[in-house]
């Protein structure tokens, strides 16, 4: 930005009409850096792309315009790691901020000074302010908690009933689909590649017909 104050009425001379492709390049340049700034800036607070982490257990789940959480019930294994993207989809402010405290329902009706009061008291695992721009994600890395229900909720709309549960347990098929995937792609491989095999020895054996099954003169020892 400050670059721009070079260009001053006066540069009329030869060698600065020569510079001007430059310093049309060097402000296009800086341009593009200072757009790219904030979402350098944000990534590392909160702003996530939308790829999945490896070795993470990766969850996603939306906030939404009308007032909850989709899907709003999320599964982790105990002591995983889990690297959550939440994704806001209002124009509005929403919280993603997710309980500590195991099998434990804030009253629906609680207001929000007494919401406010149980995560005092508790401090949440994940707290994420989702700000006002649609599309606009968000992650949190945590070691998903010991067995049990968490409750997750949107601090400004739980009167509303913006809550779902965070599930650490059992059902370890949903939390993490990768490791089967790649079974079963390494599986399809294996069986391409034995269909080949046997395709091609058939082929062969077809090929040299009767006579290849009779077996090879061994020269006698002299
Ligand atoms: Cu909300």
């Amino acid at each position: 930005v400050t670059r721009r104050g070079r260009r001053s009425p006066k540069d009329g001379t030869a060698g600065a009409r020569a510079a001007r492709p430059a310093l049309l390049l060097l402000a296009l340049a800086t341009i593009a850096l200072v757009s790219a700034a904030p979402a350098l800036a944000a990534a590392q607070s909160s702003v996530a792309g939308a790829a999945p982490a490896a070795g993470f257990d990766n969850l996603t789940v939306m906030a939404t315009s009308s007032l909850s959480f989709v899907p709003d019930k999320l599964t982790v294994t105990p002591g995983a790691s889990v690297h959550l993207v939440v994704t806001q989809e209002a124009t509005f402010e929403h919280t993603f901020t997710l309980s500590s405290l195991a099998n434990a329902t804030i009253p629906p009706g609680d207001s929000s000074a007494q919401v406010a009061a149980f995560f005092n008291a508790h401090p949440p695992i994940v707290n994420l302010s989702l700000g006002t721009t649609p599309g606009t994600e968000f992650f949190a890395n945590f070691t998903a908690p010991a067995a049990g229900t968490y409750e997750f909720v949107c601090l400004i709309h739980f009167a509303n009933g913006m809550t779902g549960d965070l599930v650490s347990g059992s059902s370890s098929s949903s939390s993490s689909p990768f490791p089967l995937t790649s079974v079963a792609i390494a599986a399809a491989v294996v069986a391409v590649v034995v269909v080949v095999a046997v395709v091609i020895v058939m082929t062969r054996r077809r090929k040299k017909g009767p006579a290849s099954e009779t077996p090879k003169d061994s020269s006698p020892p002299k």
